[in-house]
């Protein structure tokens, strides 16, 4: 049943369409908090186990990255972070942002939105010729972990049923959600169930078979093998061609002497 707007989001709602063997089996699901990142930490904090996932109805401090925010109104839209306590080398560690955007996209595309990658954690709708920003991911890591592994936060901020009236005026030209894009609701709790269990299987293979990660990422990212502009912390920026991704999966800049740069932050405009 597609739920109505006010629908809230339950575990048990969940839990009855998860297939997953780890992601999302410690399930905690909230009508309101500051940010579903911050209550991930604070768990990993307190020994929660691998795949902890942590849903929110709404938010009242979603944070992207660099101090942003993210709006997050209720009864609308998906605020999801998920728990890694795993051994992963450093190389795959940064990958986890990439990847994840790439199951993001392929839940989209196989509701019918045809989403796109732009390095490294946005996913875009094209709508006439204007990118539109319809999820975002923030991957941030947990210091003072119980345990010696590496533990990250995977949040994923994913505009769904939210109508584009909704949306703030700054924002009403460049966000987009998948109700505007397909022109009906979804079922949130299905979406997040499908949503977790691809990213069980992309995290698995990203052990096992991180070249064909890596082919999946390209396949939908728009970024490489296009002109771009790199706004820098600060207030600088570079520009240059695209050219692929480094091992850890910085972006290949090559710049008009022909100097390559491997650019490991910033934000990527995608020149004509
Ligand atoms: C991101 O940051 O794209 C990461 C967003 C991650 C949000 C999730 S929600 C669950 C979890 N808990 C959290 O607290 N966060 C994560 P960034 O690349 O910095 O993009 C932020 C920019 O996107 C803002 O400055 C706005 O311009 C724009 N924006 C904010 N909210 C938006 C929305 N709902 N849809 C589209 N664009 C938005």
């Amino acid at each position: 049943m597609i739920p109505d707007d006010r629908s809230a989001l339950t575990a048990a709602g969940i839990r009855s369409s998860l297939k997953t063997h780890v992601l999302g089996r410690a399930l905690h699901v909230h009508q309101e908090v500051e940010s579903t990142n911050q209550v991930a930490m604070a768990l990993a904090q307190a020994g929660a186990a691998d795949g902890t996932t942590v849903v929110a109805d709404a938010q009242t401090q979603g944070r992207g990255r660099l101090g942003r925010s993210w709006l997050s109104p209720p009864h609308s839209n998906i605020y999801l972070s998920v728990l890694l306590v795993r051994t992963l080398p450093r190389v795959i560690l940064s990958w986890i942002s990439l990847v994840t955007g790439v199951s993001v996209a392929r839940a989209l595309l196989a509701l019918g939105v045809n989403a796109r990658l732009k390095w490294p954690n946005d996913v875009l709708v094209y709508r006439e010729g204007q990118e539109r920003k319809i999820a975002g991911i923030l991957v941030e890591t947990v210091g003072d972990h119980p345990s010696d592994k590496p533990v990250v936060v995977v949040g994923i901020g994913l505009n769904t049923n939210l109508v584009e009236s909704d949306f703030p005026e700054h924002l009403r030209r460049t966000a987009t959600s998948i109700r505007a894009e397909i022109g009906r609701m979804v079922d949130r709790e299905q979406l997040i169930a499908s949503l977790l269990l691809d990213l069980e299987e992309m995290y698995t293979e990203l052990h096992a078979d991180q070249a064909g990660v890596v082919a999946e990422f390209i396949r939908l990212c728009d970024t490489v093998g296009k002109r771009v502009r790199i706004d820098l912390v600060g207030d600088h920026h570079v520009t240059g061609f695209a050219t692929g991704l480094a091992e850890d999966g910085a972006l290949r800049l090559q710049q008009a002497d022909g100097h390559i740069l491997e650019i490991r932050a910033g934000d990527v405009v995608h020149l004509r």
